[in-house]
Order: C-alpha cells, then sequence, then structure tokens
C-alpha cells in the first residue's frame, strides 16, 4: 500500500473577500499535495469553511441576511477561488454541514467521559474579531495584540481542563520535535506552554450560530473547538474510513497568528479525546504590501482571482514560493512578480526551452534523436542534474518551497551553460551529427527533469513544457527524474509561443505614447564616422545567432516623417535631418545617405526610425535614432511604409 499524506489548509471564515493570505497557504497546500502525489503515495487535500461563531453571525446582521445566507454566499467565493488558482482539493468541508457538526458534538462528549469538562463561569476579555479571549495582561493599549477590539463578557460557560494536558504537551514537543515548524515557532510555543497553562472556556451562551453543546439547551461550542474538529470531521470523524486511512494529518498548513490554536489547543483536544495526533503544523509567515501592512483601510488588499488574471495562476504561485521562505514573512510588490516573471520564467526557463525545441526543429526537424558516448560536458550536465534532485527532494520534505525552487532553477542554467559550451550551431555547421545528437538529446532531457519537477509549483506551464517535448504519462512523475536518458527517442516535438512573454514595465505597456522623448543616457565617447549600427550585446544574445522575440520586441520602431534635410556640416556621406516621430519635438537624426539623396528630396518623406537607440554624437551632431535603410553606397534606399500612417505608428 502507498504511503499516505493527508495535508490541510485553515478553514476560512466566510466573512471576508479571499485575499492573497489565503491563495498563499492554499498554493502552497496544493503544491505540496501534487509533489507527493507525484511521489506515488495516496494523498488527500483538505480545505473549506469557517462559518460559525459571533463574528460570522454580526456579519450576516450586518448585511441583513440570516447567518447560513451569508454563510453560503462567502463560502462559495472560496470555493469559486481554488480552481482559478488551481488548487485541486480532495475535499472542502463546511462547518455548517451535519456530518461536521455530528463529529463536533463527538469531540465534545469524548472530552466530556475524559471528565476535562466541567461548568463555571467566565468572566474576562473577549475579542471578536479573533474569536478569542484574553486575560489582562495580554491587552495591548486595551485592545487584543491583533488590534481588534475587546468587550468584558460575564456569562456561565463549560471550560476544558486544559491545564492538565501542559506537561503531556511538553513531552510530546521532546519526543517530536518536528511537531511545530519552523523551529522558532516552536520554541515559542514552548515557552508558553512552559509558562503554565490556564483552562479555557469552550461554550458560549450570549450568540446561538454554533453547534449547541450536547447535554446543554442554551450553550454554543466554542467557535475554535468547532473548527479545529474539521481535520477529523472531513475524515467521517474517528469511526471513518477515510480517517482510518489518512489521520493523523502530515502536516496542517497554517498561517503565524493562528499557531497557538493549533499547537496547544487542537493537540490538548485530541489527546483528552483519546485520539492521535497531527505530526506536524507548520506557520507560515504574513505579507506585507509595498511594504506596508495590508488592510482594507489602506485599500491593498491583494486580490487573488486580479493576480492569476494579470499575470498567470502560475506565475503567482512561483512568486510567491520562490520570494520567501516558507515560514518567514515577505512583502509582495507587483515590481517584485514582474522581475521573477521576467528573470526566472521568462528569460531562465522559457528561453531555454525555446532555444532547445528552435534547434532541435532547425537542426533535427524537431525529433528526439537517439544520444551517443558522453564527453565531458554531458558530465558536467548530468552532476549539476544530480546535485539539483538531491537538493530539491530534502527542500520539499523541509516545505523549504524556495529552496526546492532555487534548486531546479540550477539545471535551468546548467541548461544555459550546456547550450554555450557544446555551442549546437557549430557542431550542425561541422556535420558532427552524433554529437549532435547527444547535445540535443540531453537537452530535451534536461527539460523533461525540469518539466516534471516544476509540475508542483507551475502545474500549467509545466505540463505545457512536457506537452510541447511530447513526454509520455508515464514519464512525468518525480521517480521517473531519478535515471537519466528515460525520454524515448523518435518522438515529435512543438516549438510553440513563449511560454511566459516577457512583460513590459507598466509605465511603457500603460502610456499611450511617448508625450516627449525620454531622458536619454550620455552618448557614449567614441569615434564615429559612420551612422552606428544596433549591436546585440554578448551576453544577451543567444549563442545560435538568432535572437528571441523578447529581444526583438525591445525595438520601438516607429513611422516618422522628414521635416528638414540637410548636409552634415562635417561629413560628406551623412545627411543631417529632423524627423516627426509623433512627439511635442522633433528629432535630430543623422544617417549615411547623403551619396544616394539630395536633402531636399527627403522633405516629407514617410520613414521608418528606430525610436530608442541609445543617442550618440555623430561628427559633432547628437543623433537621436536610426532610420533603416537598404543597400549602401549610392544604392541605399530609406525604408518607408506604404499608405498614410500618422507619424509615431508603432511597427512591430
Ligand atoms: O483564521 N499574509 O480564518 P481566516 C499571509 N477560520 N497570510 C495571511 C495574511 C497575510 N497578510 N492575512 C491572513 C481563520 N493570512 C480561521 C482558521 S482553522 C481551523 C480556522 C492567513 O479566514 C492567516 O494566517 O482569518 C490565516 O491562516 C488565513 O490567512 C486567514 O484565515
Amino acid at each position: 500500500m502507498a504511503d499516505t499524506f493527508y495535508v490541510t489548509t485553515p478553514i476560512y471564515y466566510v466573512n471576508d473577500k479571499p485575499h492573497i493570505g489565503h491563495a498563499y497557504t492554499s498554493m502552497a497546500a496544493d503544491t505540496l499535495a501534487r509533489w507527493h502525489r507525484s511521489l506515488g503515495e495516496d494523498v488527500w487535500l483538505l480545505t473549506g469553511t469557517d462559518e460559525h461563531g459571533l463574528k460570522i453571525e454580526q456579519a450576516a446582521r450586518a448585511s441583513g441576511v440570516t447567518p447560513q445566507q451569508h454563510a453560503d454566499r462567502y463560502s462559495q467565493r472560496f470555493r469559486d477561488l481554488w480552481p482559478v488558482l488551481d488548487v485541486a482539493y480532495d475535499d472542502f468541508i463546511r462547518t455548517t454541514e451535519p456530518r461536521h457538526e455530528q463529529v463536533v458534538a463527538a469531540m465534545w462528549e469524548r472530552m466530556e467521559a475524559a471528565g476535562d469538562i466541567y461548568l463555571g463561569q467566565y468572566e474576562g476579555w473577549y475579542s471578536v474579531g479573533d474569536e478569542a479571549y484574553f486575560t489582562e495582561d495580554e491587552l495591548v493599549d486595551g485592545k487584543a495584540p491583533s488590534g481588534h477590539e475587546v468587550s468584558w463578557v460575564v456569562e456561565p460557560s463549560y471550560f476544558f481542563r486544559l491545564s492538565k494536558y501542559g506537561p503531556a504537551l511538553l513531552e510530546h514537543f521532546e519526543k517530536h520535535p518536528e511537531f511545530v515548524r519552523p523551529v522558532t515557532r516552536l520554541n515559542e510555543i514552548k515557552r508558553f506552554v512552559e509558562q503554565g497553562l490556564q483552562d479555557i472556556s469552550i461554550s458560549r451562551t450570549t450568540f446561538s450560530w454554533g453547534v449547541q453543546a450536547p447535554g446543554t439547551d442554551d450553550h454554543v461550542v466554542y467557535v475554535w473547538l468547532d473548527a479545529l474538529t474539521n481535520y477529523i470531521s472531513a475524515l467521517g470523524g474517528p469511526a471513518g474510513e477515510q480517517y482510518a486511512r489518512y489521520w493523523p494529518a502530515s502536516v496542517h498548513l497554517i498561517g503565524k497568528d493562528i499557531l497557538r490554536f493549533h499547537a496547544v489547543y487542537w493537540p490538548c483536544f485530541l489527546m483528552s479525546a483519546g485520539l492521535p495526533l497531527p505530526r506536524q503544523v507548520f506557520a507560515h509567515g504574513w505579507w506585507t504590501i509595498d511594504g506596508q501592512k495590508m488592510s482594507k483601510t489602506l485599500g491593498n488588499v491583494v486580490d487573488p482571482i486580479d493576480m492569476a488574471q494579470r499575470y498567470g495562476a502560475d506565475a503567482f504561485r512561483y512568486f510567491l514560493l520562490r520570494e520567501v521562505t516558507f515560514g518567514s514573512d515577505g512583502d509582495f510588490s507587483e515590481r517584485a512578480l514582474r522581475d521573477r516573471i521576467n528573470g526566472d520564467l521568462a528569460n531562465g526557463l522559457g528561453n531555454l526551452l525555446n532555444r532547445t525545441l528552435g534547434m532541435l526543429k532547425r537542426y533535427r526537424g524537431g525529433v528526439v534523436p537517439a544520444p551517443g558516448a558522453s564527453g565531458a560536458e554531458d558530465e558536467a550536465l548530468l552532476a549539476a542534474w544530480g546535485t539539483a534532485r538531491a537538493d530539491l527532494l530534502s527542500a520539499m520534505d523541509d516545505l523549504a518551497f524556495n529552496k526546492a525552487l532555487a534548486a531546479i532553477w540550477t539545471l535551468v542554467g546548467a541548461g544555459d551553460k550546456y547550450v554555450d559550451s557544446t555551442a549546437p550551431w557549430t557542431l550542425a555547421k561541422q556535420g558532427a551529427d552524433a554529437r549532435l545528437d547527444t547535445v540535443l538529446y540531453n537537452l530535451i532531457e534536461t527539460l523533461r527533469v525540469i518539466g516534471v519537477w516544476t509540475l508542483a509549483f507551475l502545474p500549467n506551464k509545466a505540463a505545457d513544457v512536457l506537452d510541447r517535448l511530447g513526454v509520455p504519462a508515464d514519464l512525468r512523475d518525480v521517480p521517473s527524474t531519478a535515471e537519466w536518458a528515460r525520454l524515448p527517442t523518435g518522438g515529435d516535438t512543438t516549438v510553440g509561443d513563449p511560454l511566459f512573454p516577457r512583460l513590459e514595465a507598466p509605465e511603457a505597456s500603460e502610456a499611450p505614447a511617448p508625450k516627449k522623448p525620454a531622458k536619454q543616457p550620455k552618448a557614449p565617447k567614441q569615434k564615429q564616422a559612420q551612422q552606428p549600427k544596433p549591436s546585440a550585446k554578448k551576453a544577451e544574445a543567444p549563442a545560435d545567432g538568432t535572437i528571441a522575440y523578447d529581444d526583438f520586441a525591445k525595438l520601438q520602431l516607429r513611422v516618422a516623417r522628414v521635416v528638414t534635410a540637410e548636409r552634415h556640416p562635417d561629413a560628406d556621406r551623412l545627411l543631417k535631418l529632423t524627423v516627426d516621430a509623433g512627439e511635442p519635438e522633433h528629432r535630430t537624426v543623422c544617417a549615411g545617405i547623403a551619396e544616394a539623396y539630395a536633402p531636399d528630396d527627403l522633405v516629407g518623406r514617410t520613414v521608418v526610425l528606430l525610436a530608442n537607440l541609445a543617442p550618440r554624437k555623430i561628427r559633432g551632431v547628437m543623433s537621436q535614432g536610426m532610420l533603416l535603410a537598404a543597400g549602401d553606397g549610392a544604392d541605399i534606399q530609406l525604408a518607408t511604409v506604404p499608405g498614410d500612417l500618422p507619424p509615431g505608428t508603432a511597427i512591430s
């Protein structure tokens, strides 16, 4: 029988629109679930909504609907979100479902049978925002530590003997130091438990939106006892078949703010009920937005649907998991997201895929060739694969998603290096066919391995990579990447569009047309008699001589009209023109066309201007762009566009 892996997200309150925090935990959980599924494990991913409690009752009242109507509406928002973010859950639990309420009642009865529930009177501070009780000492400036308002509550209440379980809990931490992660959180929780646990109130009488406490008329079960029980109620409770199969959970993924409930209350409730404890509680950090706390008041709440629509769910997930260590706080900004997309995804993975498939098409008609003997370059690539694989497996065991992705990207880098060092275009020119076959095969296999490894992180794009490579279904799981050269030869591949199109800076793509020429960098000092030609920077150009579409897209070609033309004062072959390129000010451009054109013939002509070439001084005249032309000397012909397109029209 396969190992089981049961992962949970928190169940989200139905009082809020889903935001980046919800998306983060759920996408992390889904990544973990996909990874373990790929390892061949029997995986169960649970998510759901937390629908009881005073907070929800108040929110429903404020919108003039019943709590159930309110819960139905908001719960649906979460259900609708997960497919957009490719969160493929196995079950969605709602705390208002009878299957859940029954297990909450059963938990209560088990805890009561253990002698751990007694009736008392609660007197103290309660924060509805946190659905939590606080002692006087815990308040900060008269409020809950979260900033929520508190109110003084006096009511009869059932209590749970939490104090009884402190020593057993500390012993559990000793025996299972992996129980709480990251380690800093374990230490924080240990210190809290070591100070001595107080019994906690687990029922309320001042409102009714909850599960009725068994054997009482007017008590509803405390919302956290209710909510935490979801992790077993969704499995059918202690007597359920699914419970026998999946409990104890492998890991509860949560945010750091709800650690105490999961790492103290929940294990104590379970001990009292005589049930095994989950294997791990992992608390992740919080996201700030552009350096600020996310809040409705600041209006900076990040909507995951908007992010998925604008950048793709894969890229959004990649960013969240790559940018910070899982467990630490992080800062979200669209700028940082775009940088990751352009850097790691477009220039990194996308470019390697494009180069490789392009060469395979050019040299082998897109068919995967059979590899031959290995050389030193191949050994280096294989060594990189071995190291990346070991690092990846251990990072995933630790839920270190950012390290896992960094490990995968070392293989992307090794693939790039391999292309440069083997220079397939030279092998093709030399007719070194056997060697070229080996190189192309190894590149395709590198991409297969990267595609398989990234399936958990980029569910759509990675599947697209594997489809383009023609990878059969049985070679798409993690174990199939433990051995090199598994991909059969003779398969067809497809080049396709760029996997991750490069994103322009928002200013450039959103502005309708530049109002005035952008501030230009200073011209490099150089002697130049001729019109400067665009020279591709060596480092950026793929070594096979082609340029990526993204590089082409950097060129701003525009329709321009010649306004004035005269001979260059200091160079016989040059004309000095001013052109209208649709901007408030005309540009001066020097062109090496004096042998072919008389200045007067040019005025009013439509020409093609390379508008974003860095300006250069040519024989004392600053030239702000370049005109495209064919031929040279007396035969040169300026490029033009037919029709009457207005100056400034972009050419692409
Ligand atoms: O707490 N960055 O529900 P919830 C990262 N119903 N994570 C964030 C965040 C941010 N800026 N803001 C919120 C509940 N979160 C309970 C759970 S489980 C038995 C019951 C996280 O809707 C936060 O840490 O308030 C929490 O994990 C989740 O989003 C919000 O959950």
